[in-house]
């Protein structure tokens, strides 16, 4: 948990935010932002900046988040029709919350490439 961290305080319950989904060691929850009609932030409860902070040891933290967001595609029904998953690390990159978090968009169609 890091002080002065947005994300650690929702996933601590501190602040509230509309939960998608939460066990022990992830949190899912509604942007603050909508980018789309879906669009959920799954984030690991444990603090890591970004994915340049990782280390081999977070390796099955980091695939649960994944699993997390196919999980979630599927039960908010963009599984077939399809969805982005985005991680953006660092400033050029757009990443504003240090906070390390994928983004589950869908609901619409995407551009490529990304702006
Ligand atoms: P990024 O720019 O990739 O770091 O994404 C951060 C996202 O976090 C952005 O889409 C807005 C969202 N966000 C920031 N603060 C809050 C908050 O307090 N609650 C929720 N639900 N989302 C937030």
């Amino acid at each position: 948990m890091a002080r002065g961290c947005i994300f650690c305080d929702i996933a601590s319950g501190k602040v509230q935010s509309r939960i998608a989904y939460e066990d022990e060691d992830v949190i899912a929850f509604h942007d603050i932002n909508p980018q789309a009609p879906i669009h959920i932030l799954i984030i690991p409860k444990k603090h890591i900046a970004n994915l340049n902070e990782t280390s081999d040891d977070d390796l099955k933290l980091l695939s649960k988040l994944l699993l997390v967001a196919r999980d979630i595609a599927k039960k908010e029904g963009v599984s077939e029709r399809g969805y982005r998953i985005v991680l953006n690390t660092n400033r050029e990159a757009g990443q504003s919350v240090f906070h390390i978090h994928f983004h589950l968009l869908g609901g619409r169609p995407f551009g490529w490439p990304p702006g």
